[in-house]
């Protein structure tokens, strides 16, 4: 039975994920959009391309939640992006009522539906989801560590000359300034980088660097792209996640889940390592963290708790 899987936010990332989701054959795609005629707009353009390459899955494009019932899963990109010089959090307000109204859409007609948050700010946003639409927490998860551990790949590949493949880290916290790449968890080719380090292939300046790119590596690419933020590599971090929750494949990949306790923090959601099947978020994966590790994680909790406190302010349904 083919799965059903739905993109709500037919933008820059919505009709990359609805192309990609076409090309890997991993279901039927619905693309819901305020904006209707984006939506059935790239379903089609998609569609006109099967032949070419040779998936033979259904693509429409709607703004009719009634037209998205039964969705196996959901991926959500409804939302305003940032502009130069505006933060992440700069989008509460606006992307709360959205969430808001996107989580009406969903409950009554897909319950049963893994839901992908991608809408910045990400861990208030997909935290606001959750609540609003009430579905259960292992069943709503937020993409955000995938794209910002890929970030920290490339850039640690390019610096030290090996292929992308031998780099091996992660990017844990909330997605934001305070986001914490896990030096202590990054090996090239299976050998700690303190190794890389010691031999002098790599300074400790160089990978505050590329830290700190990582950190702000969306506000790089809106300075480029002026209107618009990234979105090839925030759609094929989705994908990867929903593709792990379908084919049931029990992948770690670094998410935006809720925490019961996890890492020392509880009732909120924050990036972390998690295993993603046919159950949504099975598993919260507990890694050692360094005293530094968790002290800047603890940092970046606090990031998201105060934002999501400033959501509560706005609406205070969310309590
Ligand atoms: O790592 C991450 N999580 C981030 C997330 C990586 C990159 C971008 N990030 C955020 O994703 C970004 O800050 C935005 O909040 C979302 C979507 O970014 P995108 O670049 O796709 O934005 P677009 O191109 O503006 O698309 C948003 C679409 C647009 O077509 C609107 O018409 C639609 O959302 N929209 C809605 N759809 C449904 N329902 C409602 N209410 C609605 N409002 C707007």
């Amino acid at each position: 039975m083919k799965k059903k899987i739905t993109l709500i936010g037919a933008g820059q990332i919505g009709g990359t994920l609805a192309h990609l989701i076409a090309i890997k054959k991993l279901g039927d795609i619905v693309l819901f959009d305020v904006a209707e005629g984006i939506a059935k707009g790239k379903a089609l353009d998609i569609a006109q391309s099967s032949p070419i390459d040779n998936f033979d899955v259904n693509l429409s494009g709607t703004n009719n939640y009634e037209d998205t019932k039964n969705s196996d899963a959901i991926i959500i990109t409804a939302g305003v992006p940032r502009k130069p010089g505006m933060t992440r959090d700069d989008l509460l307000g606006i992307n709360l009522k959205i969430i808001k109204q996107v989580s009406e859409g969903i409950k009554s007609t897909s319950p049963n539906a893994f839901v992908i948050c991608i809408t910045n700010p990400l861990d208030v946003i997909v935290m606001a989801l959750q609540r609003y639409s009430k579905f259960p927490k292992n069943k709503v998860v937020g993409m955000a560590g995938i794209l910002d551990s890929s970030r920290f790949k490339y850039f640690l590949s390019k610096e030290l000359k090996v292929p992308i493949g031998d780099v091996e880290t992660l990017v844990l916290g909330g997605h934001g300034d305070t986001m914490v790449p896990m030096l202590n968890h990054t090996k090239i080719r299976g050998e700690p980088i303190e190794n890389f380090i010691k031999s002098g292939k790599i300074t400790k300046d160089n990978i505050e660097k590329i830290v700190d790119r990582t950190r702000k590596g969306g506000a790089e690419i809106v300075k480029y792209l002026e209107k618009g933020s990234a979105y090839y590599a925030p759609a094929a971090s989705g994908v990867q996640m929903l593709e792990s929750y379908l084919k049931d494949l029990k992948k770690e990949l670094p998410c935006a889940a809720f925490l019961e306790n996890e890492y020392g923090a509880k009732d909120i959601y924050a990036g972390v390592p998690v295993i993603i099947g046919k159950n949504g978020v099975e598993k919260v994966v507990q890694i050692n963290l360094s005293e530094n590790e968790k002290n800047q994680f603890d940092k970046s909790i606090n990031a998201v708790k105060e934002l999501f406190d400033a959501a509560k302010k706005i609406d205070p349904e969310l309590e």
